[in-house]
This record gives structure tokens, sequence and C-alpha cells, in this order.
């Protein structure tokens, strides 16, 4: 059981700074960290918007480099661990994974969709497009060319959902992509919308699975330092459950904790610790601790 964690204090595709190092503790797999990756050494001199993209170079820079070192530690046996820094960097993790195991599917937590195309963002932050990409429906933007293999729309399903654009809905509905939001939380219970999302993408619990968590999925009471909270999420329990869960299928290879936010600018201390806490305490049942 070895784990290699990949460390991405970035937010080219959002206005804030991210570090994560303190996540990194007491974990019981045998630890492979690397440091830091210096991802702000590939931020380009000039980086005008493409339409309404912003940083459109840097973040495809961080991302293809993101998308190797987790195919690096995959290729190795290890499950990939990425600690982040904007969402807009599961572009990077989830096409490292796909391209160690092309049948894998994606378990997004969020309470975003992240799925706005270059022509439906309104905010022209890439954070909120990464899924766009994965599909393959963002159209051909310079220097993302590099995506591939894409996601299918069938692999993919939500769960905390209830920050979600009008145009990201028709995206949803056209696809037909499946989606837990608060309300089927609420209505069914944890326990069943994890077992249902579980069955729509791996019925057979044999495909691998990536699981990209964003915290601001959590309720802002218990993860508040983080760039895009929203009201009305998932409870410290709830979160903890489906990485619970997840770890129990035996088929989990890759774990994104995104958007902890540590920047004292924009938190106070005791905010960016309970994040950063229960951060650490997700990754914990991601690898397997158990309640009793
Ligand atoms: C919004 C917000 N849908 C956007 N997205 C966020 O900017 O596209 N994602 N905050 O995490
Ligand atoms: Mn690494
Ligand atoms: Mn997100
Ligand atoms: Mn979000």
């Amino acid at each position: 059981k070895s784990v290699g964690i990949i460390g991405c204090p970035f937010s080219g595709g959002q206005a804030s700074i991210e570090y994560i190092e303190s996540i990194i503790q007491e974990l019981e797999w045998n630890v492979e960290f690397d440091g830091h990756h210096k991802l702000t050494e590939l931020r380009p001199a000039e980086d005008p918007n493409i339409g309404k993209l912003k940083k459109p170079r840097y973040v495809s820079r961080v991302t293809e480099a993101v998308s190797k070192a987790v195919e690096s530690h995959l290729k190795r046996g290890q499950l990939a661990l990425t600690l982040g820094g904007d969402h807009s960097l599961a572009l990077g993790t989830v096409v490292g994974t796909l391209s160690v195991h092309p049948e894998a599917c994606l378990i997004w937590i969020d309470a975003h969709a992240d799925i706005n195309t270059p022509e439906t963002t309104e905010s022209g932050n890439l954070h909120g497009c990464p899924v766009s990409f994965l599909l393959g429906i963002a159209g051909k933007v310079p220097g993302f060319e590099w995506v591939k293999p894409f996601l299918k729309p069938d692999r993919l399903v939500y769960i905390g959902l209830r920050d979600v654009d009008r145009p990201e809905k028709k995206i949803l509905k056209q696809l037909g992509i499946k989606a837990y939001s608060m309300h089927e939380v609420d209505k069914y219970g944890i326990g069943k919308v994890v077992e249902m999302a579980l069955d729509s993408v791996n019925p057979k619990r044999d495909r691998p699975i990536h699981l990209s968590f964003d915290v601001d999925g959590l309720d802002p009471t218990v993860a508040p330092s983080t760039g895009t909270p929203v009201r009305g999420g998932l409870t410290f329990r709830e979160g903890h459950y489906i990485c619970e869960a997840i770890h129990n299928t035996g088929c989990l290879v890759s774990v994104d904790i995104m958007e902890v936010n540590v920047n004292p600018l924009l938190f106070d201390e005791a905010s960016v610790f309970e994040t950063v806490t229960i951060g650490c305490s997700l990754i914990r049942c991601c690898l397997g601790e158990t309640l009793l």
C-alpha cells in the first residue's frame, strides 16, 4: 500500500493562493511526497485572455504537468493523491488517471458542476470549466490540445450540487449526466445516494475510481476556507461517509482534495485550521481509516 502525493499550491484558474502543506500527516501508508510541485515557475510572462478564459496558458501548462505527475505515480502502482489548489487542476489529474486506466469512472463532489464551456462561462475562471474539457465539449482552445483521452458522459457522476449555472444545467440534461444534488441527499440520505451513484458509473464495482473532492461540496460551517462557499452543503459525516464508502469498493485509484485555501490574507487562522483538518480526515477515510 503506497500513496504518491502531488502537492499543487496553484490558483491560476481562480483569484487566490493556496497551500496545503499541513494536510500530509499521520498517514499509515507508505508515503511518497516529492515536495510541492513548483507550479508557479510555469507561469508565462504574458497570458492574455482567450475569449473569456482567464490565464489559459498558465492553467494549461500546470494541468499538463499535473497529468504527468499523476500518471507516473499510478504507473508505479501507487494511489495518486493530489492536494489543491484550484479545481482546474482536476483537468490534469483526471487525464492522468484516464491515460493509465482508460476504463475509470469519475465521482465529482462539489457545490458546482464545473462544466462550463469557454462559450458558457460567465466568470472566465477555468476552475468552473474542467469537466467540459474532460468530456471533449469545450471546443478547440489553443494550449489544451494535450487533453485526452476524453471522459465518456456515462462515466461521470456528481454529488452535492447546489450552485449550477443555467447553461450548465442544460449541458447536464443534454448529455444525460447523472447528478445527485443536495435535494437528493436530503431525500434519500447519503448512504442511498452513494450507492446509486456507484451503480450508475460502476455497476459491477470493477472499474477504477477517480474521486475529485472539492471541499466546497461540504457545508461552509465545516469547510470555511474555500474560494466559493455555498450554504446548504454536505455535513461533516456525509463528506466522510462518501470517502469511506468509496474506499470500501476497493476500486479507488486516484483522489483529489481541492479548493482548500490557506491564504492568511483571505481567511482567519481558525477557518484555515478547520478546513485543512477536515481535508486530512477525508484523506484518512479514503485510505481506509474506519470508525471502529
Ligand atoms: C461558476 C462558479 N459556475 C463559474 N464555479 C465555481 O465560475 O463557472 N466552481 N465556483 O468551483
Ligand atoms: Mn510526484
Ligand atoms: Mn469545483
Ligand atoms: Mn466548487
